[in-house]
């Protein structure tokens, strides 16, 4: 379902229309009461009122993470705190966390941006929907628990952690639709088969996963295992947190929400703009921000656009699913490492999951790569050969597939701490 047809389905001349509109108050907002735009654009000598069209977007200044560590907390608030109603961070795996504020419209946007989320995903108020993200800063949980009563569907705000009793909550309040991190979605199929429970026996048709990257080929995995159909949102917390673009039926491509976010594609070396289907590195610029407005902000996920018309009806641009970071690739010797592709090839290797974590260090010189994947219940207490067996059998499609030499360490199901409920999947030692 199409929840908001006005804003989804809008021509192209329009959301132009509307983006430059937008944008030229978003920019003379930031101009006046952000210090750090001011100087950035002075130091350009540019001015708000040189946007003629959405294009001009490309001469002003990218923002990256860096500039709002050296913001924080509340540096680059447009607004007093006295207008902020809400404040969360991103969790800082590499760093400070970044601060970001909403005022009371940004939450009625945010909910609407939500609710279209969900109902990309197949989410009606007839589900019931068990919110697995965790509950505190991490937008992800508030974002999503927002649109979902702006829906109309019951709501369970569960958070992370307790496998069991989410399980038992699942079979008992006869859930309908799980929004999680897709690796919390298999770690949960995975508990169902050591405890014998038929996902079959669940309520469960809908699975709504995003806040990491996950492979076609997990898709199947967990659409498989649980039985559901599973569809991928994607949001940054820093432009707004989930319910920056989502799925539709279709799963080709996340609908991205143009009337509330301009996306660019650029070459992360050179910083231009790509043309739609390039891929590179995608920048998104605010446009309905108050407390928090953040111009041509730099993610770091690599992906590409595409403005062909998706069957659903929806007109906005769709990103390519993220399948990494640009700071999450490991280069070995000159071998680009993605996340996916170490993921590809765990799931077609039995009796590991595709949880796993890749640790890059230099020796003496040496770069070395040790990657650490979970086993199964059943494979961690077998006999030592058929460990060596599976850890060489990894080696091997790694050294054939990736290009990469890597020393294989299987670890105990679950020992792999995630953070925010998030898989850490690479740690480059090197950049120390
Ligand atoms: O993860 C917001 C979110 C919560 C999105 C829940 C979807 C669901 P941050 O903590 O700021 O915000 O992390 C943002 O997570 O730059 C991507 O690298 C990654 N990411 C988020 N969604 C996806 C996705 C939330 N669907 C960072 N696919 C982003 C791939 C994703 N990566």
């Amino acid at each position: 379902m199409i929840w908001d047809r006005r804003n989804e389905c809008r021509a192209r001349e329009e959301v132009e229309q509307l983006q430059l509109e937008r944008l030229q108050s978003t920019l003379n907002r930031v101009y006046r009461n952000v210090s750090f735009y001011k100087k950035r654009f002075d130091q350009l000598g540019i001015t708000p009122d040189e946007i003629q069209s959405v294009r001009d977007l490309a001469q002003f200044p990218l923002t990256a993470k860096e500039d709002l560590r050296e913001s924080y907390p509340y540096g680059m608030f447009a607004l007093p705190l006295r207008e902020v109603v809400r404040i969360h961070s991103s969790s800082g795996i590499t760093g400070k966390p970044t601060v970001t504020g909403y005022t009371r419209n940004d939450l009625q946007h945010w909910s609407q941006l939500t609710a279209r989320v969900l109902s990309a995903g197949g989410v009606t108020k007839d589900d019931v929907v068990q919110i697995s993200f965790k509950y505190g800063l991490f937008t992800g949980a508030f974002g999503l628990h927002h649109g979902a009563e702006l829906i109309g569907a019951s709501v369970l705000p569960m958070s992370t952690g307790n496998t069991r009793k989410q399980v038992m909550i699942m079979q008992d309040y006869k859930t309908t639709a799980l929004m999680s991190t897709p690796s919390y979605a298999l770690l949960l199929a995975r508990f169902m088969e050591k405890e014998g429970i038929d996902p079959k026996s669940l309520s469960l048709k809908l699975g709504l996963f995003g806040a990491e990257p996950w492979s076609e080929s997990m898709r199947k995995e967990i659409e498989e295992r649980l039985f559901i159909s599973a569809t991928d949102n994607y949001g940054v917390s820093e432009v707004m947190g989930p319910g920056v673009s989502a799925e539709c039926e279709h799963k080709n491509g996340l609908h991205l929400y143009e009337d509330h976010f301009i996306p660019e594609i650029i070459d992360p070396q050179t910083l231009k703009v790509l043309p739609p289907g390039a891929e590179g590195e995608l920048v998104l610029t605010n446009l309905t921000k108050e407390a928090f407005p953040l111009v041509r902000y730099r993610t770091r996920d690599i992906t590409s656009l595409d403005y062909s018309p998706c069957p659903c009806g929806r007109t906005l641009a769709r990103m390519k699913k993220v399948l990494g970071r640009s700071d999450d690739i490991i280069i070995m010797k000159g071998v680009n490492i993605f996340p996916s592709q170490v993921e590809s090839i765990l799931l077609e290797v039995e009796g590991v999951e595709p949880r796993y974590q890749m640790i890059a260090d230099r020796v003496e010189g040496v770069d070395t790569l040790e990657l650490r994947v979970e086993v199964n219940e059943g494979v961690f207490s077998d006999e030592i050969k058929n460990l060596q067996s599976i850890s060489a059998q990894i080696e091997t499609k790694l050294r054939e597939s990736v290009g990469v030499s890597a020393r294989v360490k299987l670890v105990a199901p679950e020992s792999l701490q995630p953070v925010d409920g998030r898989a850490v999947k690479v740690i480059d030692r090197r950049k120390k």
